[in-house]
């Protein structure tokens, strides 16, 4: 027989499987594109659409996020699997204030990955539709919560992040809080996912790494093309989302304000993608196993399909 004691340091030692509120309004709305949205994406390489969330899906939405993100920090780690280091950054005294980021919360948390499942059939079919592609996998979710006077979020393009190469990644950015042009709302270089497609078959097939560190500029080292650029910033009311492609270069402006701007974010790829080389948020283990140019990440257990276009 078991002691009390015992019992209360077997628990204790037990993988945390954190409680979660019930699911009762997933994102189910109909929301539809138009070919003037479709075209208008591939031609500035990113599209709003505002109130994605109803006021009652926005409420579960920050339920369910803020508690897991409160789960993880009070266990202070950032990706899904303990004692992982941060491969994309180097610069942490600086990165660390730019935003809060808990990656994967989907892997560790069953109410995020259910609440994004549920949500497959709206982000995962406007994701698709804006692409052009039949599937969306998840690559990883990412909460990113800017702190009150939180650093800005250096110009950067995603995909040459992530462990495999695609011209139809993309992700949403869901607003949590209201994103305004004082707590470091997103900002876009509209059209220059056309640039970084263009210079990756000019140079080989290949993507220079910017990473998010403390010069805005440093994005124009690999395009200098780009100095001149217009940009746009994006505002956005609590709910309403953003999608933007993954070479499609963009930041955020800092946080000048005492209050928090949080936003969920979901990095999404096609199916059968091939395994790169980069490790991002793979874990020691999976680089061990896995085979550059041969492995594809098509386990639905590691990355679920969101949606999938019916036959
Ligand atoms: O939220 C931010 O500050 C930046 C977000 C971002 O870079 C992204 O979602 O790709």
């Amino acid at each position: 027989m078991i002691s009390k004691y015992s019992l209360i340091r077997l628990i204790s030692a037990l993988p945390t499987i954190t409680p979660t509120p019930p699911l009762t309004v997933p994102v189910t709305n109909s929301i539809s594109l138009t070919m003037a949205d479709i075209n208008s994406y591939r031609e500035i390489g990113y599209h709003v659409i505002p109130n994605l969330l109803s006021p009652s899906q926005l409420e579960q939405w920050r339920t369910i996020v803020f508690s897991a993100v409160k789960d993880r920090a009070e266990k202070k780690y950032k990706f899904s699997t303990v004692n992982e280091e941060d491969h994309t950054n180097i610069d942490f005294d600086y990165y660390d204030n730019v935003f809060t980021q808990r990656v994967s919360l989907w892997q560790t948390h069953n109410s995020v990955k259910e609440l994004l499942l549920e949500s497959g059939g709206v982000i995962g079919k406007i994701a698709a539709e804006l692409e052009g592609i039949d599937c969306v996998r998840i690559w990883c979710d990412q909460a990113l919560i800017k702190e009150p006077f939180a650093n800005p979020t250096a110009w950067h393009l995603d995909i040459p992040y992530w462990s495999f190469t695609s011209l139809h990644a993309i992700s949403v950015w869901i607003a949590l809080d209201d994103a305004t042009l004082e707590n470091g709302c997103m900002y876009f270089m509209p059209g220059s996912h056309k640039v970084t497609e263009r210079r990756y078959y000019a140079e080989n097939n290949t993507f220079t790494e910017i990473k998010i560190g403390k010069n805005l500029s440093d994005i124009f080292n690999a395009y200098p093309e780009l100095k001149t650029w217009q940009t746009v910033a994006v505002p956005m009311k609590a709910g309403s989302a953003s999608f933007h492609s993954g070479l499609l270069i963009h930041g955020a402006g800092a946080n000048m304000t005492p209050g928090r701007r949080a936003a969920m974010t979901i990095q999404m790829m096609p199916d059968n993608m091939v395994f790169n080389g980069k490790q991002n948020i793979l874990t020691k283990k999976q680089m061990n196993e896995l085979q550059i140019g041969v492995s594809v990440f098509n386990d639905d257990n590691l990355n679920p399909i969101l949606y999938k276009k019916p036959c």
